[in-house]
Order: C-alpha cells, then sequence, then structure tokens
C-alpha cells in the first residue's frame, strides 16, 4: 500500500506541467541593428519563436515598443506567421495577451490585421488601427483572448500569430503573454498527519504479518 501511494504522489507531481509564460514573448533576445532587422523564415532570431512563412521586422529604433526595446512588424516585406509552442494543463482557463499596433502613417485610422491559431485552428481574429506613430491616445493597445484546454492528455498548444495584412506594413505586436486563470482542484494530498497514520497502518500490518507468520511456521 505504502509503494502505490509514494508511486501515486510520484506521479502526480511528474505530470502536474507547470504553466510557462511565453519566451521571449517582447521579443527582446535577438538584438536588432539600428532602426530594424528584415528576419527570414527559418531564422532562429526571435527564438524560441519559429517564423514559419514570409518575414518579420524586429523593430528597434524605428518605434517605440510597447514594452522594453523592441517590438516587431509582422510583415517584414510581406505577411508573416510566427508560432511558438507552450505547455498547457488539460482542464485549465488561459488568456493571451498582447500589445498590438500597426505600421500605418500616424493618426491615419488604417486597420491593421491579424488571425490567431491554436493547434491549426484559427479561433480569433483583431485589427487595430492605431498607429505605431501616433502619440495620442498612445501607440499600443491590448489585445486578449481567452481559452479553455479541455483536450485530455494533451499538455502542448502550438499558438500562431499570422498577419492578415498584405504588403510590408502589417500589424505590430510586442509583449506576449500568458496566465493561467483557474484549474481544477488538485489531487488531495495527504497531510502530513494522514502521512503519520498511514505510515503507522503500514507498520502494524507489516508487524502483524511478521507475527502471522511466524506462528505459522512454529
Ligand atoms: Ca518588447
Ligand atoms: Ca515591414
Amino acid at each position: 500500500m505504502m509503494k502505490r501511494l509514494i508511486l501515486a504522489f510520484l506521479l502526480v507531481s511528474f505530470f502536474a506541467v507547470p504553466v510557462h509564460a511565453f519566451e521571449n514573448g517582447s521579443f527582446e533576445f535577438g538584438t536588432a541593428t539600428g532602426d530594424f532587422d528584415t528576419i527570414d523564415a527559418g531564422s532562429n532570431f526571435i527564438a524560441p519563436w519559429i517564423i514559419d512563412s514570409g518575414d518579420i521586422d524586429v523593430i528597434r529604433d524605428l518605434w517605440t515598443a510597447a514594452d522594453g526595446n523592441q517590438s516587431i512588424d509582422l510583415n517584414g516585406g510581406e505577411a508573416a506567421t510566427i508560432r511558438q509552442t507552450i505547455p498547457t494543463n488539460a482542464g485549465c482557463t488561459y488568456r493571451i495577451t498582447f500589445s498590438m499596433s500597426g505600421n500605418s502613417p500616424a493618426g491615419s485610422g488604417t486597420s491593421r490585421t491579424l488571425d490567431l491559431y491554436m493547434n491549426g485552428l484559427n479561433v480569433a481574429s483583431f485589427s487595430t488601427t492605431l498607429s505605431v506613430y501616433d502619440t495620442s491616445p498612445g501607440n499600443w493597445e491590448e489585445k486578449t483572448f481567452e481559452f479553455p484546454h479541455s483536450s485530455p492528455g494533451h499538455t502542448m498548444t502550438i499558438i500562431e500569430f499570422m498577419s492578415t495584412t498584405s504588403g510590408p506594413s502589417g500589424p505590430a505586436i510586442d509583449n506576449v503573454r500568458l496566465e493561467e486563470l483557474s484549474c481544477p482542484p488538485p489531487a488531495s494530498i495527504p497531510t502530513m498527519n494522514e502521512w503519520g497514520m498511514i505510515v503507522f497502518m503500514a507498520l502494524a500490518g507489516l508487524i502483524a504479518v511478521y507475527y502471522m507468520r511466524k506462528q505459522t511456521t512454529v
């Protein structure tokens, strides 16, 4: 019994995958030179993000980032798709938050759009009429998307951002984050007093078996 309890505890500990925010969600890891660098699909410049198609601009001095020193234009010379795979737990609810703007003239009100994909499915579309060059009301706005992770045993989720704007001036994003909003209550683990009682009962059982065997072999 004791071995089974210890095994169950170890299994619960092993499979309880912790929540990780996006890595490099602020696009600060690779340093662009000057105003910006154009990065092609296949490059690891924004790793662990993967650029699946098209190209992006990693912007440093061309405009002010929403967070840190860099952001990206999801259109380098053309529309791009980027993705990152994150650990998620079945039964939990999550929220993705990111800053969005548009590589468009200040005050133009021009729309810039992108789609959000999860595990290959288009789950949301976002647009903004802000410009990265706007000073009032500001050049970034927050976008959010909440999702329940309901696939049993599926602990990895592929998150993709796909520009749906054509041409070299696309949607700008920065500061991509993940929050775990709620989860089912964890499997109850015995308290120290309960562990003491379990150990006591296991020892008492072993002693009883020992004496029973001793009596039958005498
Ligand atoms: Ca940033
Ligand atoms: Ca561009």
